[in-house]
């Protein structure tokens, strides 16, 4: 068996993880300091959001030197001795590969600008006029996805941040560059990769404007992608590895290509179709209620897909770019634990490997942040002001703010109940949800009840049993409007899953077929569980296991 398959990733996004030195921002010590916390969780692999040399304009992923650690989180030892610290507590460093583009501060791109046409060909450049950008895209942190060089007379493409130019993968030396930084860290000991959105490394050979600027058809999934990524596998050996890519707006037929053994491409990949269910019209600024039916046909399209196929899936409610589950699918107040554990049992559960994001094991929530002056998002800041001048009012732009944010995500890790949550001596660079006062790793510890204490349960069953990691799926109650219900099988082993996806309780209509079963875990306890098969409480999961 592959060790992916049964193993769980926890992702660390270091800014706001652990931070040693009172500075404010987490670094790499904070991480081999809470070492101990994964171990005891039972994580295998921990992906570290980037931490090399950069401006810090996208926190991070706008890198200026791939090799060099930044000052801000540590050094080379403390990288060095947190990969030893982690390796000898069975846990292994999967480190964040930002090849889509680099930061305008790189080397790279200064000699380009410098007009060495050796570095120019490092990029996209495009001859122009100042006023009429070569295509209408827009980038995804808003505004133009071009910029005009004066002094070179071209522009260049940014399908993110102005400062985050992207690279020209048609060039071989690039593609000979990275695979020098893969080999860089891989000598170092790292255990695995995640890629940022690598299925838009490809562009088109041609240019052309969309109706509606948005330039994805042409540069999603691209025409050369699957060449480049067997090719990057290929001449780094990290086949035997745990890779992962980030896949924006892909296709199930990519992401069996992505993921497939015998493409030799990567273990797994993310793709982000299920958490577009609450915006409307596919709009991430213009914010709905989620759509449970239309999430549930999601994954059941995913998970059947990629299993016809022998695809595998990365699995995830939470990341350092979303809001977080429990106040987006679930409710962070009144059914706080109950929704909290229903949205872990269900995605665990699923055929693939799960990934939890730092603080998502206790059942953080969203910042609550009220000003435009508590977000940091590059992104949010951006779309504050566009949000603005297509006619929406302040509040209006905050209310979607609190909503969707990337910042959301990226609060500090709440390990204690004191003033900084146990994350700083000093001020941290983001603001704390009040909740910490009992939302947070210490209290969760001590308490048998808690979320912490559920997921921690929920790790350890999939080494316990097979069926979890390496079962079929099949979809019961398919057409049930709010339960997310299958059943997985591996030989002799059988397990079933009912989640009640929203906070109405609810009739299966007719009852499982559960002859045999015994409940193994589930999200009501004690005197609370009295249960009729056929009934969920609100948010209630019940997963049931036999053994043939
Ligand atoms: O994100 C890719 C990405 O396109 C989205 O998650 C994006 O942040 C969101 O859709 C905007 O609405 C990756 C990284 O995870 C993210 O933090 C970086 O900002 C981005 O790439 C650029 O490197």
């Amino acid at each position: 068996m592959e060790n992916f398959k049964n193993s769980t990733v926890y992702q660390i996004y270091i800014k706001s993880f652990k931070d040693t030195s009172g500075n404010g921002f987490g670094d790499i010590r904070g991480i081999t300091e809470k070492l101990d916390y994964l171990k005891e969780l039972g994580v295998d692999y921990v992906w570290i959001t980037p931490f090399f040399k950069s401006p810090q304009r996208d926190n991070g992923y706008d890198v200026s030197d791939y090799t060099a650690v930044d000052s801000m989180f540590g050094t080379m030892e403390d990288v060095e001795e947190l990969i030893a610290q982690a390796e000898s507590r069975g846990i292994g460093c999967m480190f964040d590969m930002v090849f889509n583009h680099t930061s305008t501060e790189h080397e790279w791109f200064q000699r380009a600008l410098r007009g060495e046409p050796e570095y120019m060909d490092y990029y996209i450049f495009r001859d122009g006029e100042p006023d009429a950008p070569p295509t209408n895209w827009q980038s995804k942190f808003g505004g133009p996805a071009w910029e005009y060089v004066p002094h070179l007379k071209k522009w260049y493409l940014h399908l993110f941040d102005v400062t985050q130019a992207d690279l020209n993968w048609e060039n071989s030396q690039v593609r000979e560059e990275l695979k020098q930084v893969i080999r860089f860290w891989k000598d170092k000991g790292v255990k695995g990769f995640r890629f940022d959105v690598v299925n838009l490394i490809s562009k088109p050979e041609l240019f052309e404007d969309d109706d509606r600027g948005d330039g994805r058809r042409f540069y999603t999934d691209g025409p050369h992608v699957h060449e480049y990524l067997k090719e990057l596998v290929r001449d780094t050996g990290i086949g035997e590895m745990v890779t992962v890519g980030e896949m924006s707006s892909t296709s199930l037929e990519n992401c069996i290509r992505y993921t497939r053994p015998e493409e030799h491409e990567f273990s797994m990949c993310f793709n982000f179709h299920h958490l577009k269910v609450d915006y409307k019209d596919g709009n991430k600024w213009e914010p709905k209620e989620p759509d449970h039916e239309e999430l549930k046909r999601l994954l059941m399209q995913w998970q059947e897909g990629m299993q016809a196929e022998q695809g595998w899936n990365a699995m995830f409610w939470c990341n350092h770019d979303q809001p977080r589950a429990v106040s987006r699918f679930g409710d962070d107040k009144k059914y706080w634990k109950e929704s909290a554990k229903m949205l872990a049992t269900s995605i665990h559960l699923l055929r693939g490997t799960p990934y939890i994001f730092q603080g998502e094991e206790l059942g953080m929530t969203n910042a609550g942040f009220k000003d435009i002056s508590e977000y940091r998002d590059v992104e949010s800041i951006n779309y504050y002001e566009i949000m603005q001048s297509e006619g929406k009012t302040r509040k209006e732009a905050l209310d979607i703010l609190a909503a969707r944010s990337r910042d959301n995500g990226r609060t500090p890790m709440q390990w204690d109940g004191s003033r900084y949550a146990g994350f700083s001596q000093g001020e941290p660079w983001i603001g704390i949800p009040e909740n910490h006062s009992y939302i947070n790793a210490q209290a969760e510890a001590a308490d048998s009840g808690s979320i912490l204490n559920y997921y921690k349960r929920l790790i350890a069953l999939r080494k316990e049993y097979k069926v979890i990691s390496e079962g079929e799926i099949e979809f019961i109650y398919r057409e049930h409007p709010q339960v997310l219900a299958y059943r997985r099988s591996c030989q002799g082993q059988e397990l079933v899953v009912l989640a009640n996806m929203k906070a109405a309780a609810v009739d299966l209509g007719e009852k499982p077929e559960l002859e045999g079963y015994r409940q193994l875990i589930g999200n009501y306890a004690g005197a609370e569980c009295e249960q009729t098969l056929e009934q969920l409480k609100p948010y209630e999961c019940r997963v049931y296991i036999r053994t043939l």
